[in-house]
């Protein structure tokens, strides 16, 4: 007898996401193949012992991807690739791991995106809800794939999605949809900032509600008008939205004309994260969690690593680390942050890919807070002529060795590359690492 052949997913990429897709489909017994665009992926010895018999091709092929029923892709392979979209022009099927996800999740769906503070909100927001009680799962671009873990156990998911995983979905239909704010980021992906801007908007289809940034139109849903919609931003509130508000010379998270909490009680540092904790105050009710249980994540939570860290302070030389500064947006807020409260007295070492992004809104920013400018990795040429305090370095270590020795007591050193890390680091955590290392070396 003839036995229904079942669909021939295959998973395009064999990196976290990949690997992740694989075992999930497989646990449901469907049949998988996997193929990468690389000779020689990374995951590849460990995903070979894990499944013997899974078939792997190496380096993208046409016949092989029309043959198969649907693309379970990964988002780092741009739908642009002419083997990918030849593929789905010829009618094979479009998934991914956060598609898979949406359509098997029983739970509320919290979805968070923007060019910056995407992990900082996602993981600060997972917080508050725990702290009230909710089974939460935190998932995501943040690191760990939304089919890692088994997501029946959880009430809600608090998931943060990139621009490329928005590309990959259809309609998304959160409970909860959020743009934080757009910066520009990613233009060796994207044609022109409006398709950059078109992805992250995609995050709002089908939402039941939805945050957005009111001083940043760029994040302004476009829904029907029985979407309840809620804005924060640094200005005073109206009923129902979230600002700050000045009382008695205080400066408070404010929800309407309600004062909820002292801005000087906010556990992180910083103007912009002062933002994010309105967006966590705002998501955090939106989901229906009880109130104190926010509070108690606001005032308590102690950050994640390479995003503005203080690593150390020796000889009065402050050294920070924000490895996570990927685009010119969050170096921004890190010399802003630290000028605030330091003065202009920083060792910026900076560089790596600038991935096409433009660069010149740094100029200013940096003539108001840097001392000098280390300036490393495979675009260092681009702060080069961005601004004369620049000195050239070929490594991070080069550029660590020179700030450390020109800095003076009360200086900052700090690492906010405004870059991605691929050139010389595995990722941004490696980079990380690296300069926590050289920073434990000093004696
Ligand atoms: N690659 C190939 N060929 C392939 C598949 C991948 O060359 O066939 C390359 C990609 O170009 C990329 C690298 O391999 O340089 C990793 O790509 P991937 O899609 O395999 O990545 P994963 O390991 O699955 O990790 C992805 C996210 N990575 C990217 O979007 C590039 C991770 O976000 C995310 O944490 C993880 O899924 C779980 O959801 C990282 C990231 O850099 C932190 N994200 C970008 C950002 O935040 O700016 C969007
Ligand atoms: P993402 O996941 O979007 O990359 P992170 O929370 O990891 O966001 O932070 C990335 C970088 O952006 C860090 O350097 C961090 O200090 C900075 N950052 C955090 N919040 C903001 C914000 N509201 N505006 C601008 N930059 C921010």
């Amino acid at each position: 007898t003839m036995i229904a052949a079942d669909k021939t997913y295959l998973v395009v990429g064999l990196g976290l996401t990949g690997v992740s897709c694989v075992r999930h489909l497989r646990n449901q017994g469907k049949y998988v193949e996997a193929m990468d665009s690389r000779a020689a992926p990374p995951t590849l010895a460990d995903v070979q012992s894990e499944f013997p018999d899974l078939r792997i091709h190496l380096g993208f092929d046409d016949t092989v991807l029309a043959s198969a029923d649907v693309l379970v892709m990964s988002p780092g392979v741009p739908l642009a690739d002419p083997a990918i979209k030849k593929a789905l022009d010829q009618g094979v099927q479009l998934s991914s791991d956060i598609e898979l996800f949406l359509s098997e999740f029983n739970g509320k769906v919290i979805a968070i995106t923007g060019s910056n503070a995407k992990s900082t909100v996602t993981a600060w927001l997972g917080e508050a809800l725990k702290a009230g009680g909710q089974k939460t799962l935190v998932a995501g671009n943040i690191g760990i794939p939304v089919l890692e873990t088994d997501h029946a156990a959880y009430d809600v998911a608090v998931l943060e999605l990139s621009s490329f995983q928005l590309e990959l979905l259809s309609r998304v239909n959160a409970d909860i949809a959020c743009v934080l704010n757009i910066s520009e980021d990613h233009m060796d992906r994207y044609e022109t900032l409006a398709h950059y801007v078109q992805a992250k908007q995609k995050i709002y289809f089908g939402a039941a509600s939805v945050l957005y940034n009111r001083s940043d139109a760029l994040t302004q849903p476009l829904v029907p008008d029985h979407v309840l919609k809620r804005t924060f931003a640094s200005d005073a509130p109206d009923l129902n939205h979230y600002g700050l508000r000045k009382q008695d010379g205080n400066e408070w998270l404010a929800q309407g004309f309600d004062l909820v909490l002292p801005v000087s009680e906010v556990a992180l540092p910083g103007g912009h994260n002062v933002m994010n904790a309105l967006a966590v105050l705002a998501l955090a009710d939106m989901a229906g969690n009880d109130r104190s249980a926010t509070l108690t994540a606001l005032t308590s939570f102690s950050g994640l690593p390479y995003r503005c860290q203080a690593i150390r302070e020796r000889a009065g030389i402050t050294f920070i680390n924000d490895s996570k500064a990927t685009n010119v947006g969050s170096t921004t807020a890190a010399l802003e942050g630290l000028v605030s409260v330091r003065g202009a007295n920083i060792h910026l070492l900076a560089g790596g890919q600038a991935k096409d992004q433009d660069l010149s809104p740094l100029a200013e920013v940096i003539e108001q807070t840097c001392k000098q400018v280390y300036a490393f990795g495979q675009d260092r040429q681009q702060f080069l002529a961005l601004t004369d305090r620049a000195v050239e370095c070929e490594t991070l270590s080069e550029a660590f060795a020179k700030a450390n020795a020109n800095a003076q007591e009360g200086d900052i050193v700090l690492l906010s590359p405004a870059c991605a890390s691929f050139d010389q680091f595995e990722n941004f955590e490696h980079r990380g690492q690296q300069f926590n290392q050289l920073v434990g070396a000093l004696t």
